[in-house]
């Protein structure tokens, strides 16, 4: 019988859907406590209705539960976050400092809380861009992101927090829909290419991102969250790389599947933060210190994403 009371906040987002259903894989249905700001009719598993920057409801959902560890999902990405900066500054902030106060409080005992490439910027280098470096971030979502990574290590080397994170790339599922990223073209072609056979992207064809398959980002979350204290060695947060890819790339992949399939290019204000992030990510750290390692490559990825949504 697992200890453990896991609460999810962000659930109903494009990773909390899928780290929910492994969580009660492992840990048990009822162990593990979803929570969004939205309304679920006939949730299959607890739930609560909580808006994470509300500190005391918050705190009345940890307490009601007994939860020992929360994984804090609910935050605006990039492209949405430049179309509503206050509330993404608000919210990504607030919701982190409501979390890390608690586990402060000794309320909770582990906390989980995702970064993401966005924290580079423009003057970063580019190339297998290395966990320590140059990070000028310029979009509200990487400013939010590079601050929030200094609290979570601030708050460890002060109060002892247990905090753990991951930079993710651009995560690709079959299960969610991604909600108001820069990379989430990466999970639109897909669907239209087996909807419509042809697809317009809001990125040019050359631009290279670090992206990951969602069981590859769901196994690297939980092997972060289950390792030993001691080997999590880094605070702020953790580069993890998975697949690099262009959007002609994985259109040239998805041609081996779909020969007809078709794609036009009509780059928008997406491509100026695309333009300014990694193309692929040195993740030596995370594999050195907890083991971490990626299954899924472009072509393996772009098999099971068409057998699944087919
Ligand atoms: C986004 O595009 O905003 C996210 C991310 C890379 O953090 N997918």
């Amino acid at each position: 019988m697992s200890t453990e009371k896991i609460l999810i906040i962000g659930s109903q987002g494009q990773i909390g859907l899928e780290l929910a259903e492994a969580l009660r894989n492992n840990y048990g249905h009822d162990n593990v406590v979803c929570a969004d700001v939205k309304d679920v009719e006939n949730p299959v598993g607890p739930y609560e209705k909580l808006d994470a920057m509300d500190r005391q409801g918050m705190y009345e959902v940890i307490k009601k539960h007994g939860v020992s560890q929360v994984y804090l999902l609910a935050a605006l990405l990039s492209a949405t976050a430049e179309q509503k900066p206050k509330l993404a500054w608000d919210l990504n902030m607030e919701g982190l400092f409501n979390v890390l106060d608690a586990a402060k409080e000794g309320m909770i005992k582990k906390v989980y809380w995702p970064s993401s490439i966005a924290v580079f910027g423009p003057t970063t280098p580019r190339v297998n861009t290395p966990q320590y470096t140059v990070m000028e971030p310029n979009t509200i979502y990487g400013i939010s992101k590079q601050a929030g990574e200094r609290y979570c290590e601030y708050y460890h080397q002060k109060y002892g927090v247990d905090v753990r994170s991951i930079r993710y790339p651009g995560l690709i599922g079959h299960k969610s829909a991604p909600g108001g990223g820069t990379t989430d073209y990466a999970v639109h072609i897909y669907h239209e290419a087996l909807k419509n056979k042809s697809y317009e992207c809001f990125l040019s064809e050359d631009t290279t991102l670090p992206m990951m398959y969602m069981p590859d980002a769901l196994k690297a979350t939980i092997q972060l969250m289950e390792s030993s204290a001691d080997k999590v060695k880094i605070r702020s947060s953790y580069n993890i790389a998975g697949i690099s890819f262009s959007p002609k790339e994985i259109a040239d992949e998805i041609r081996k599947h779909i020969p007809e399939f078709s794609i036009t290019y009509k780059p928008d204000f997406r491509q100026a933060i695309a333009n300014c992030w990694p193309g692929s990510i040195d993740d030596t750290r995370a594999r050195e210190d907890w083991g971490w390692h990626n299954d899924f490559d472009l072509s393996a990825m772009t098999k099971d994403m068409l057998d699944n949504l087919k």
